[in-house]
C-alpha cells in the first residue's frame, strides 16, 4: 500500500495486447509497492466508442474518449500512456510532450529516426521544465535479467567477449495468416526487427553497457503476400486476433483479396560493440515451435550469464574462477527478497511471470517521475536503438555490408 496522497492521473491510447499488460501493471503497481505517488488509471482512448468503452470496463478505467488530442490535453491528466502501433507514436508523444505531459511510449519509439530524433529532441526540451519521458522496454524488468547486467558491472563477468541473442517467435508461419498492421511498413515500421529484434537490441545494452557501433545484417520477407482480412482495412488485426490499438477495424476471419508484406519475416545480423564484444542477434516471427521465445547468453573473459525467458525467474551462471573441479552452469533460482524487485512479491521459491515487468516499469516510471529522477530507458536511449534498427535495414538493402550506427547526436 502506498503511503502517499500524491495522484498521478494517467491518460492510455491504445487498448490492445499492450494495452491490456499495461493496464494490468498501472492497476496492480501501488497494491505491491509503497511509492512517493499513486497511479490513478483515468482515461482510455480508442477510435470505436463501442469498443473502447467495453475496454475501459474491462481493463478498469474510470472513462474513455475517442479523441487523443482531447487526452493529451486535459487538465487533469498528468501521464499519457502511449500503446497504439508505432504510426502514431510520435504524433501523440509529441502533443504530450507539448502539453506537458510526462509519456511513457511502447516500443520500439517509433516508425523512422527522424521520428525518433523528434521525439528525444522534444523529452530533452520538456525534461528542463521537470516533465519525464521514459520508453517501454519492459523485458528490462524482468528481475533476472536485471540481476544478469549487475552480474556483469559488478565484474564477474570479467571482459565481455560474446552477446548472443535470439528473439523467436512463429505467429505468422502460415501463409494464410492475414495481412495485419504488424505486417505493414507504414503501420509497423519494420517486421521481426522493430517488433522483437527491437527488444534483445536494448536488453543486451543493457545488461553488458555497451553500445552497438556497426552491423551486418540480412533480413527476408519468406510470405511476400497474404489474404487481407475480412471487414477491415487490411491492416487492423493483432497478433492474437485482438482488437486493434486504435480501434480503426475489426480483426476477423480473411477474405479472398490478398496484398503485399512490406516488412521482413526475420532479420539476423553480427555486430560489433564498443567495449570490443563480438555479437550475434536473430528476429525471426519464422521459427516454427518457437511462441515468444527470447534468450541471451553473455560469454566474458571470467564467466558466462544465460537468460531465457521460457524460464524468467532463472539464470543459468558460469563461474570461472572457482575450483576447476567445481565449474559448471548454475541455476540461480532469482526469487529471493534480495534479487531486484522481488522483495514486494512472494516468499523465495514462488515464481512471477511475463506480466510483472510491466508492473515493475510503472513502478519505476512513477518513481521518476515523483522525485524527478531520470527514468530509463530514455527517449535518447530508444532512439540509440532505433538507430541500430536504421543500420540493420541499410545494412541489409546494401547485400549486408558492413554499417556503421549513425551517432545519436548527428
Ligand atoms: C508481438 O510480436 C509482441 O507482442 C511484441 O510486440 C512485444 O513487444 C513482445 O513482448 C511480445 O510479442
Amino acid at each position: 500500500m502506498s503511503t502517499t496522497d500524491r495522484q498521478l492521473r494517467v491518460g492510455m491510447v491504445g487498448y490492445a495486447f499492450m494495452g491490456a499488460a499495461h493496464s494490468q501493471a498501472w492497476r496492480t503497481v501501488n497494491r505491491v509497492y509503497d511509492l512517493p505517488a499513486r497511479a490513478r488509471m483515468a482515461l482510455i482512448c480508442g477510435r470505436d466508442a463501442g469498443k473502447v468503452a467495453d475496454a475501459a470496463d474491462r481493463l478498469g478505467w474510470d472513462a474513455y474518449t475517442t479523441d487523443w488530442r482531447e487526452l493529451v490535453t486535459r487538465d487533469d491528466i498528468d501521464v499519457v500512456d502511449v500503446c497504439t502501433p508505432g504510426d502514431s507514436h510520435a504524433e501523440i508523444t509529441l502533443a504530450a510532450l507539448a502539453a506537458g505531459k510526462h509519456v511513457l511510449c511502447e516500443k520500439p519509439l517509433a516508425n523512422t529516426v527522424a521520428e525518433a530524433r523528434a521525439m528525444a529532441a522534444a523529452a530533452a526540451t520538456a525534461e528542463a521544465a521537470g516533465v519525464r519521458s521514459m520508453c517501454g522496454f519492459n523485458y528490462r524488468r524482468v528481475p533476472a535479467a536485471t540481476m544478469m547486467r549487475q552480474l556483469v558491472a559488478d565484474g564477474r563477468l570479467g571482459v565481455i567477449r560474446h552477446v548472443r541473442a535470439t528473439y523467436l517467435q512463429d505467429w505468422i508461419v502460415d501463409p494464410q495468416f492475414p495481412l495485419v498492421w504488424r505486417l505493414q511498413k507504414d503501420r509497423a515500421g519494420s517486421g521481426a526487427l522493430g517488433d522483437i529484434g527491437a527488444h534483445i537490441i536494448d536488453l543486451t545494452q543493457y545488461v553488458t553497457g555497451q553500445l552497438i557501433t556497426g552491423v551486418s545484417a540480412v533480413t527476408e520477407t519468406f510470405v511476400k503476400e497474404r489474404p487481407l482480412p475480412a471487414g477491415s482495412s487490411g491492416l487492423a488485426a493483432t497478433v492474437d486476433g485482438a482488437e486493434p490499438a486504435d480501434g480503426t477495424g475489426s480483426a476477423g476471419g480473411h477474405g479472398p483479396a490478398t496484398g503485399t508484406v512490406t516488412v521482413d519475416d526475420a532479420a539476423v545480423f553480427v555486430a560489433r560493440l564498443d567495449g570490443g564484444a563480438l555479437a550475434t542477434y536473430e528476429a525471426s516471427r519464422f521459427a516454427t515451435g518457437r511462441k515468444n521465445a527470447l534468450r541471451v547468453e553473455i560469454n566474458g573473459s571470467l564467466g558466462s550469464v544465460v537468460f531465457d525467458l521460457e524460464r524468467l525467474n532463472e539464470l543459468e551462471f558460469y563461474d570461472a574462477t572457482r575450483p576447476a573441479a567445481e565449474q559448471g552452469f548454475t541455476r540461480i533460482l532469482v526469487t529471493e527478497g534480495g534479487h531486484p524487485y522481488m522483495s514486494a512479491w512472494w516468499p523465495p521459491g514462488h515464481i512471477i511471470g511475463y506480466e510483472h515487468s510491466f508492473t515493475h516499469q510503472m513502478r519505476d516510471f512513477i518513481e521518476a517521475v515523483a522525485t524527478g529522477a531520470d527514468p530509463a530507458p530514455s527517449f535518447a536511449d530508444a532512439l540509440q536503438v532505433q538507430l541500430v534498427l536504421d543500420a540493420v535495414t541499410r545494412s541489409a538493402e546494401l547485400g549486408s555490408s558492413w554499417t556503421e550506427v549513425e551517432p545519436a547526436l548527428a
